[in-house]
């Protein structure tokens, strides 16, 4: 038993390896050198979302402050140069930790087919300009394939501080989702390539934002694709102007946004009128969808307004980019959004 074991082991191989840019949670407190390359429990394991939890001071090293809009370093070192895809994504989610770290919420920003052709190399990331500003962890993960349908995987959690621009989103405006199963189990599953069978196709969810040309997105945007995993999206948000929302289309049918009628001539369109406290943003004091509405709605140079119950935050965008269109009130889960006439 014990030979099978340890033969299985060597078949697997050692040294595996580790993102090392931006400095992880182990190499903030262990420094950058320290080893951390060995696989996780699998991609249903509470180590795949972060394999360490955050500082218990909230902290981040100082070298892991990023601009949204330009480009950050990124750099991983694999000992064990597998096949296999990896891929870059941003949780603001970073005071989580313990079991918790299963509810962080990630939407992608970077992925590399065969990640093994970057390996050691000092990588420019560009960070889209759209990126919520704040506290963030960086996650990088790598799908390692050589013992398919065994996958390998691995992950690192760096926590970091975005600065934002003008164009920067709200954290909650951006799709995201948790990790925990997002990926199958298995290569058995259909979703990653055999890599000894000439299978070639990539896998995983797609970037954020869909029509990003940045970071290698491009490459997962075959939604028919056999490793294609499906999750909500943005459109027109490479310019860094925003979003509608591109629900997951196995949900479509239940989840679709409900359109409510035109405005009423004396105030806000039937829909925005929710009844919730302010909190300060972009606007100050935006005391409900309402306001946030007749505020955005007031300057011509908005064309979308967006309004989270949930935060009670307000944002005007004013990209003109954007096409104004008739006015449609919609509801999403916590948001709602409507273009401006
Ligand atoms: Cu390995």
């Amino acid at each position: 038993m014990l030979v099978v074991v340890l033969s299985t082991l060597a078949a697997v191989c050692f040294g595996h390896g580790r993102l090392q840019v931006p400095t992880t949670r182990l190499g903030a407190i262990m420094g950058a050198g320290k080893y951390e390359n060995d696989p996780t429990s699998g991609t249903s394991g509470t180590d795949f979302v972060c394999r360490n939890d955050p500082p218990t001071n909230g902290g981040y090293p100082a070298e892991n402050k990023a601009y949204a809009g330009k480009e950050m370093n990124v750099r991983w070192n694999l000992s064990a140069a597998h096949v296999g895809d990896c891929s870059l994504y941003v949780s603001y989610d970073y005071n989580l930790a313990g079991e918790a770290k299963r509810n962080m919420r990630f939407f992608k920003i970077g992925f590399w087919s065969e990640c093994k052709d970057y390996n050691g190399q000092d990588l420019k990331v560009m960070l889209p300009d759209w990126l919520p500003a704040g506290r963030a962890v960086i996650r990088w993960d790598w799908i390692a394939l050589h013992v398919f349908p065994t996958l390998e995987v691995y992950t690192q959690c760096s926590d970091a501080e975005i600065i934002g621009t003008s164009n920067s989103l709200l954290p909650q405006q951006v799709p995201s989702y948790t990790i925990p199963g997002i990926y199958p189990a298995s290569g058995s599953s259909g979703v990653f390539r055999h890599p000894w069978n000439g299978q070639t196709f990539v896998s995983g969810m797609p970037c954020a934002c869909m029509d990003s040309d940045l970071n290698g997105c491009p490459l997962l945007t075959d939604v028919n694709g056999p490793g294609y995993i499906h999750v909500e999206t943005m459109d027109n948000c490479e310019d860094g102007s925003i979003i509608v929302p591109n629900p997951m289309p196995v949900a479509e049918p239940t989840m679709a946004p409900e359109p409510t009628s035109a405005p009423i001539a004396s105030g806000c369109p039937e829909g925005t009128d929710g009844l919730v406290k302010g909190k300060g943003n972009k606007l100050k004091k935006i005391p409900d969808s309402c306001t946030c509405y007749l505020e955005c709605a007031s300057n011509p140079k908005y064309v979308l307004f967006s309004y989270s119950l949930k935060k009670r935050q307000c944002l005007c965008v004013s990209k003109p980019k954007y096409k104004k269109g008739n006015l449609k009130v919609s509801q999403k889960k916590d948001f709602i959004y409507a273009h401006l006439e």
